[in-house]
């Protein structure tokens, strides 16, 4: 059999684990391997949890657990065997001194855990789970002080201080991306493998995208720059073309699809909620650091959003995020809303 250079990689894939441990060669030969453990534990829970996604309908773990989440929203069954799953592997691989769920009411503090805690959220697009919509998983690493005692002061702290971030993503194949501070690194389950192996070693996100993305339903309790924002997208000035709709309502999917293809994933504050819909420190923050990273940008219309200073776990914020050259004109429509939409209404 004739082998292609296309073939090459086929057989000599780079697992996320050798991957791991590359990058603490690289950035910090002489550390303990402490975050490294903590990723590779991350890694096994999202590889339960993929598994646990895909044969929901054959287990019969589809459908409400009967239980409420800190928010007030029904609990899926997956839903809350995510958070057990993510909650003991946290806990076990003894790197977590501090962990923060979506699902969770309260931080949770573990005695004689180590140098980092985690956010995240166990299983994002809840409302997607029954009808074999992509969901995904979100977290993001922060390393505790070596002064500072174990609390949720060491996760109550700008997205900028992050010492990594990711998510995976559970749909028609499953996708890893990860940042330890660089650009995000692509990686899918190879199921015969069962391994994450690597994709594409560095995404930048397209610094001008065809796509936007926002709740349109929406549309009536928006702020005049979002607004304005929106009709530029599908009225775009001096002819040019106008861009796509696509929204999952799954904020993975949204963020995987605008880090590869570029364009602008929105979901603003409105006239019911000043704040928006997404967390800010497992939902906000790590997409904000993974799109920085990669190029892009993510602000709330009044700064970045990794300059936000958390007062609250589970506090929301308004979020923008994607192509740069999209996001500068919805900080421009913010910083000068006024003469901003007078001037596209002249042109
Ligand atoms: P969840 O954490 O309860 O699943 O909610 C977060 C999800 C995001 O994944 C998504 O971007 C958003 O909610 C969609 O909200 P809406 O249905 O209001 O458009
Ligand atoms: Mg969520």
């Amino acid at each position: 059999m004739v082998m292609h250079e296309s073939d090459i990689g086929r057989t000599d894939p780079i697992t996320l684990t050798q991957w791991i441990l590359t990058q603490q060669q690289i950035k910090a030969p002489n550390a303990r391997g402490n975050l490294s453990i903590l990723l590779n534990a991350i890694c096994v829970a999202c590889k339960y949890v993929e598994s646990a996604v895909r044969k929901a309908g054959l287990a019969g773990i589809l459908g409400l657990a009967g239980s409420g989440n800190v928010q007030g929203e029904d609990q899926k069954k997956l839903d809350v065997l995510a958070n057990e799953v993510f909650i003991n592997v946290l806990k076990r691989c003894g790197q977590c001194s501090v962990l923060v769920s979506e699902e969770i009411d309260e931080e949770i503090l573990i005695e004689g855990g180590g140098d980092y805690s985690v956010v995240f959220d166990p299983l994002d697009g809840s409302s997607n789970i029954d009808c074999g919509v992509s969901i995904g998983t979100i977290y993001g690493i922060f390393k505790k002080p070596a002064d500072e005692p174990a609390s949720v002061r060491n996760v109550l702290r700008p997205g900028r201080e992050l010492v990594a971030a990711g998510y995976c993503l559970y749909g028609s194949s499953c996708s890893m991306v990860i940042s330890v501070g660089g650009p995000p690194t692509h990686f899918t389950l190879d199921p015969s493998l069962g391994e994450f192996v690597l994709l594409s070693p560095a995404l930048h996100v397209p610094n001008s995208g065809k796509i936007y993305s926002i709740n349109e339903g929406n549309s009536v309790l928006w702020d005049a720059p979002t607004s304005q924002f929106v009709k530029e997208c599908k009225q775009p000035a001096k002819g040019g073309d106008p861009k796509s709709l696509r929204y999952v309502g799954s904020m993975v999917a949204d963020v995987h699809r605008t880090l590869l293809y570029g364009g602008v994933f929105m979901y603003p504050a409105d006239s019911k909620t000043n704040t928006g819909k997404l967390r800010l420190l497992y939902e906000g923050n790590p997409m904000a650091f993974l799109v920085e990273n990669g190029g892009g940008r993510a602000i709330t219309g009044s700064g970045p959003v990794l300059d936000l200073q958390p007062g609250k776990i589970h506090e929301r914020c308004p979020i923008f995020l994607g192509s740069k050259q999209d996001v500068d004109r919805i900080e421009a429509l913010y910083n000068g809303a006024a003469e901003a939409v007078h001037a596209v209404q002249q042109s």
